[in-house]
């Protein structure tokens, strides 16, 4: 690997300076990107290799980060457990056929990934071939509570009611589902790595909907399944949005980095993680709207806050699809200019 500045954070190196990627850098605000997505639908894009593979690459292309991450989404695990989703044009993910019952569950299938996912592995292999050993590729997959919340509410949410009433009213149901969505992803993050990724990252975007107490019972205990299962073959970083309540116990686990949101400070980031963990994180993603030169100062400044070591310089959720180019190029830049 050319440049193997994240892999080196993720193993606790000493760095001349941080690596930094964006979460959801591929797809979403470069022209690049929204050509190819004038062209072909959602599902399209995620299963032709040469589309996911060129927009994989199209971030890194442009601004020259240290890391790609897949051009995916964590909604193709439902779709290949049998349960419809529809990508709608300004609205989001929408599953027709919510799981809203015991009977529905059992209609929930554990697929054979290496056929049902196939062509995620296909896309990994053309955006490895693309990227050419320069930057390391991220795979990822939703938590399974953050599965759920979507497979039981049907649509997004401003608080996921439906899906935290399912679990409530019917816990046995909704561990058996979680627990379907967990081997389901066992098998689909290690097909990932078989296929060629350096990394995977959790992405448990709906985690900060529960209380502490259920956060252990619906979310941890299944994230921590994965991790388990996948420790011994990559590299596993686990990102909670709205989870700084858990970082004392994400950091015992066998992650090798913890994804915090702007919402904690670094020094308390730092403080609930022991000190000892690689952080991953966490500039505000609607901060890139202000001017170039004010970026590059808080970037800076969120350096020298986490210490560049055991550290990956990200924003804590994913960027805004209307962010100025410029402005994500002063993000990246200001980390690379770091001394
Ligand atoms: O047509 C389109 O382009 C629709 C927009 C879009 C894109 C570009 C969706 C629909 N998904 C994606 C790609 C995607 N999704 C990636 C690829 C790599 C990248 O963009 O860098 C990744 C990593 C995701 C992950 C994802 N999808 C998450 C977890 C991360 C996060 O942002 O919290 C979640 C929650 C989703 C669900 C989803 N998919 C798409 C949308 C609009 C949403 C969110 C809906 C909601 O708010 O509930």
């Amino acid at each position: 690997m050319k440049n193997d500045l994240y892999i080196r954070a993720l193993k606790g190196e000493i760095v001349e300076r941080p690596p930094v990627w964006m979460m959801r850098q591929a797809g979403r605000y470069l022209p690049e990107f929204q050509e190819i997505k004038a062209k072909y639908d959602f599902f399209t894009r995620c299963q032709t290799p040469e589309l996911a593979s060129e927009i994989t690459v199209q971030p890194i292309r442009r601004y020259g980060m240290d890391a790609a991450i897949l051009f995916s989404d964590i909604l193709v695990i439902p779709q290949a457990m049998n349960i419809e989703v529809q990508m709608k044009p300004n609205f989001g993910p929408y599953l027709p056929k919510p799981i809203r019952s015991q009977k529905d569950v059992d209609n929930v299938i554990v697929p054979d990934v290496s056929v049902a996912l196939d062509y995620v592995m296909q896309a990994i292999k053309a955006t490895k071939e693309l990227l050419n050993d320069e930057v390391p590729l991220i795979g990822f997959a939703g938590s399974p509570w953050t599965i759920l919340c979507y497979c039981v509410q049907g649509q997004g949410s401003k608080n996921f009611d439906i899906a935290k009433e399912f679990c409530f009213t019917n816990p046995f149901a909704a561990h058996q589902l979680l627990q379907k969505i967990t081997d389901t992803t066992i098998a689909y993050l290690k097909a990932k790595v078989k296929a060629g990724v350096d990394a995977v990252q959790i992405f448990d975007s709906w985690g900060g909907m529960l209380s502490p107490t259920d956060y252990q019972e619906f979310s941890w205990q299944y994230i921590n399944q994965i991790i388990e299962a996948l420790k011994d073959e990559t590299y596993v970083v686990a990102f909670g949005k709205g989870c700084w309540f858990a970082l004392p116990e994400m950091a015992r686990s066998n992650a090798s980095a913890i994804g915090i949101d702007w919402t904690c400070s670094a020094r308390n980031a730092r403080y609930l993680t022991g000190g000892n963990v690689t952080l991953q994180g966490n500039f505000d993603p609607a901060r890139l709207f202000s001017p170039p030169a004010d970026i590059k100062k808080m970037v800076t400044q969120m350096i020298n806050e986490f210490g560049k070591d055991k550290y990956i310089v990200n924003l804590g959720h994913g960027i805004l699809p209307n962010i100025p180019l410029d402005n994500a190029k002063a993000f990246i830049d200001a980390v690379k200019e770091y001394k």
